[in-house]
């Protein structure tokens, strides 16, 4: 299971010349459409949790219980989320959040435990309340700090709103401090100011189509 550390910024016309200029590598241009699933009442979001599909593939953000997301001020720009893809663990972790009952499973084939986890979203009235597509075009570079990875992805939506991320994966329960001075550094190389936060193209869509979402997240300090 992976943890994903990630700081948003906004993207100037040289973003280009100067990913260029600090070597980063483009590894190509995709394109994805996502769906993002809760109840009526925003009962995962309002928890920071973010269930999604993506082109087939589901996956689950959540908070990590180590370092929540409440900010000292170096984390302030920087996100922390761990992932889960696998639909069990995704159905647990639903499970849980919603005080529901945990069945035990039974074993059953790759298409069966798919197709049993979509019936039990829609049994569970999970409804889609976004849905979007990016046009996103990735970098690879190197840091120096512990030879890190670092991502660079720029997101254009098809609903008018670009951004850009720095990231980092790291395994579960490693310690996050060089990954933040990784991503740190390489919004540094490219010229952002250390206070200069973005929103994210959830936070942009909510905003613009499900005001009453966006006030209920804003009301709880998710967003
Ligand atoms: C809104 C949100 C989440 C949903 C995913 O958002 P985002 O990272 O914008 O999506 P994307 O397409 O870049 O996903 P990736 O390809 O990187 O997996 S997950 C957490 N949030 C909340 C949130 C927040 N509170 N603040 C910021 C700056 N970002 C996200």
């Amino acid at each position: 299971m992976h943890v994903e550390v990630e700081r948003k910024f906004v993207c100037d016309s040289h973003i280009l010349e100067k990913l260029k200029d600090i070597g980063a590598v483009c590894l190509g241009q995709y394109e994805f459409k996502d769906q993002y699933l809760d109840t009526a009442d925003f009962t995962l979001t309002l928890k920071d949790f973010w269930l999604r599909k993506r082109e087939g593939s589901w996956e689950l953000k959540r908070p990590t219980s180590s370092n929540p997301n409440t900010k000292t001020r170096a984390q302030d720009v920087c996100t922390n989320y761990r992932e889960i893809t696998d639909v069990l663990h995704i159905r647990a972790e639903l499970m849980s959040i919603m005080g529901i009952y945990a069945e035990p499973t039974t074993d059953s084939c790759d298409k069966d435990v798919h197709a049993e986890f979509e019936k039990w979203l829609q049994d569970m009235n999970l409804e889609c309340f976004a849905e979007y597509t990016t046009v996103r075009c990735s970098y690879a570079l190197e840091c120096e700090v512990e030879d890190q990875r670092v991502r660079v992805d720029l997101d254009q939506a098809d609903f008018g709103y670009c951004v850009g991320e720095i990231e980092v994966l790291v395994s579960e329960g490693v310690e996050t401090a060089s990954t933040m001075q990784s991503i740190e550094k390489t919004a540094q190389k490219l010229g952002l100011g250390g206070e200069q936060k973005a929103q994210g193209k959830m936070e942009v869509y909510l905003q613009r189509f499900r005001p009453d979402h966006y006030a209920a997240l804003l009301k709880a300090h998710v967003l």
